[in-house]
């Protein structure tokens, strides 16, 4: 093990709670890390990692891809769900049942009982890639939670209010980790900093962040 992991084996098990509705769970996801990669690994086998544009017209540094019944996209018409792939026309693979389970039962640890997510949402970071602040509103219903799983690189996560001004808290998200956001914090401004490269030693030069949420009735 690198000594990037070793420092992260320490605080496997614990929680931290980072608002009133949103807890970080330290290495909840560490332990099936193996079998949530090789998932991926079919999933875009089929619907491959891909920069999307936004609507202003640039393309997104982080690659993304999805499974899941919905799927979220960008192009320049705007941010949305979708039930195909755009670039195939085909549907999105479909969820795993490791990834429902992990999605519920983190949610559950969190706060929020019977999740039962109809999207993933798949960001690849290169070193670099970064997420500028924004709001997840794309989804039909907030009161469901989102739960998030980063595997590979290190990030500093970017925590921030309601108003795109508010001040930002940053927290490090190692591998394993598993954060999940609902009630009160489900409309809070999020992003993530540039990715350092500080290679993984399963992953290499990449860090894999997935969210589940519920995005459709
Ligand atoms: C906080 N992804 O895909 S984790 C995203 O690490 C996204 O790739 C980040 O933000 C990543 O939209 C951050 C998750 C996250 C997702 C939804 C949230 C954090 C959130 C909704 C409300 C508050
Ligand atoms: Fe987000």
């Amino acid at each position: 093990m690198e000594t990037q992991d070793f420092f992260h084996v320490a605080d496997a098990g614990t929680v931290e709670s980072i608002g009133p509705r949103a807890r970080v769970l330290r290495g909840f996801a560490q332990e099936q890390a193996g079998e949530l990669l090789a998932s991926i690994e079919q999933i875009v086998r089929i619907a491959p990692f891909r920069h999307m544009t936004t609507p202003s017209g640039y393309a997104m540094s982080v690659a993304l891809t999805n499974s899941g019944s919905l799927g979220w996209t960008t192009d320049r018409r705007g941010y949305r769900y979708t039930a195909d792939d755009p670039d195939s026309g085909r549907p999105w693979p479909a969820m795993p049942a490791v990834f429902a389970r992990l999605a519920s039962d983190a949610a559950r640890r969190g706060g929020f009982e019977d999740f039962e997510p109809d999207a993933c949402l798949i960001n690849e970071y290169a070193p670099g890639a970064r997420l500028s602040l924004h709001q997840d509103k794309n989804e039909h219903d907030y009161g469901a939670p989102i739960v998030s799983v980063s595997l590979g690189m290190s990030a500093m996560f970017l925590f921030g209010g309601h108003a795109r001004s508010d001040l930002a808290a940053k927290v490090p998200l190692h591998h394993g980790d598993v954060v999940v956001w609902g009630g009160e914090d489900r409309l809070r401004y999020h992003g993530v900093m540039p990715v350092k490269d500080q290679p993984h030693l399963v992953l290499g030069s990449r860090r894999i962040n997935f969210t589940f949420r519920k995005a459709g009735r």
